[in-house]
């Protein structure tokens, strides 16, 4: 599948440094390129590999590369005052070869949450191919105004986009560790899981050609069920068996390669997802399975895809394999689209109400913080 990319904001720039980072390893062709935008210059000069030429600064004449300070209105508008500059940069690429776009960024502060719908409703008017969002939500200790500025930017970004993966920052941390402390952590979580989804269908040579492939109309349909996503993921190590002990044992070998693959894939739904969610509520589903050719056994993709169609509200869960020969673990990721129940998305757009109706009704100093409110009454979920 082939992504194009926008990073918005300090944290979508870097996790689509990172998504080129790890594409620019080692896979050919290439499934990701990717735009960096945002507001603050000195963000955007700490880029390590989006190309210079597609780092956009925006706002520069009202904001002077100081970044927009949490003001997500103004981010927005600056956005639609220059999407021409993000279009044009977008042009740039060879946009006939795209399977779909993914824009990233957080939807807590200020750049990132402000710009993600703009930027979504652009790239909508002129492209037909899906473009998919990646929200960051801030950690619930994050503050009140990150928790709006959250919730206004969600309800500005579901209509404008075909599906939003949502990622919780507050569902990583450790005990005792800040959320600054755990953005590698999670970063990496990310383009994980959404690397092997984008990845799982372009094969590299003839050998890790999947039996089972889940190529770019696989996700995109999955995708379709739209609203909000969630991604899990598991991996059990292989204890490798002696080639005698495993020839006598040819059958139970079978047996244990399909039930490691049922067990990893329900440890990846019951696990820590992106977003902390029902699974159970999810409209759509597809699981991929990576791991070495011999481990990928299709009866257990099969009873895996079949355990997950029973327990999901829908009935449309698609699955395959991902070959990586030289892996020492079979990993499963799920992709659950279409969710109708997210607590957590649900306590954020309570909390923000509250604070809403605190600013208010509160103190002069307070109402000073109005500016950032919009009307988040009717965000329906
Ligand atoms: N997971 C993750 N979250 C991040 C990262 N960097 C920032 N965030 C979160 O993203 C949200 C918005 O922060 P930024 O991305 O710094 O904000 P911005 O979009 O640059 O907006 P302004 O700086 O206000 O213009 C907050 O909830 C941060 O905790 C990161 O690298 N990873
Ligand atoms: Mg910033």
């Amino acid at each position: 599948m082939k992504v194009l990319m926008l990073g918005l904001g300090q944290a979508g720039s870097k996790i689509a440094d990172l998504f080129l980072a790890d594409d620019r390893k080692s896979h050919v062709p290439h499934t990701f390129e990717a735009i960096a935008i945002n507001t603050a210059t000195s963000d955007l000069m700490g880029l390590q590999h989006i190309p210079q030429e597609d780092r956009i600064l925006l706002g520069e004449t009202i904001v002077k590369g100081h970044g927009v300070g949490a003001d997500n209105r103004k981010a927005a508008e600056i956005a639609e005052e220059e999407s021409e500059i993000i279009l044009n940069r977008v042009s740039k690429f060879d946009t006939s070869n795209i399977d779909a776009f993914i824009v990233v960024g957080g939807l807590g502060g200020g750049t990132g949450s402000g710009t993600i719908s703009v930027v979504c409703k652009q790239l909508k008017k002129i492209y037909d191919e899906p473009i998919y969002a990646i929200g960051i939500l801030p950690a619930e200790t994050e503050g009140d105004i990150y928790t709006l500025n959250a919730a206004r930017s969600l309800k500005a970004l579901l209509p404008n986009c075909d599906a939003t993966i949502l990622v919780d920052n507050g569902a990583f941390l450790r005990s005792g560790e800040s959320v600054r402390e755990a953005y590698e952590r999670i970063n990496t979580e990310v383009v994980k899981r959404i690397g092997v989804l984008c990845r799982a269908g372009e094969a590299r040579s003839r050998k890790d050609v999947g039996e089972m492939v889940v190529d770019a109309a696989e996700v995109i349909n999955t995708m379709k069920a739209g609203g909000i996503c969630s991604i899990g993921y598991a991996s059990e190590i292989i204890e490798r068996e002696g080639f005698f002990t495993s020839l006598f044992r040819r059958r139970q070998y079978q047996i244990g390669k399909a039930s490691r693959i049922i067990s990893v894939t329900k440890r990846a739904v019951k696990g820590r997802l992106l977003l902390p969610c029902e699974y159970r509520t999810a409209h759509k589903a597809l699981i991929v399975i990576a791991g070495p050719p011999d481990q990928l056994d299709r009866n257990g993709i099969s009873k895996a895809r079949e355990w997950l169609e029973n327990n999901i509200s829908g009935t449309e869960v698609r699955g395959g394999d991902y070959p990586l020969p030289k892996s020492s673990y079979v990993g499963c990721v799920v992709l659950l689209a279409g969710i109708s129940n997210a607590p957590r998305v649900k306590a954020m757009l309570e909390r923000a109400k509250m604070v809403q109706q605190k600013v208010t009704e509160g103190p002069h100093k307070e109402k000073d913080l109005q500016f950032l409110l919009g009307d988040i009454e009717n965000l329906q979920l």
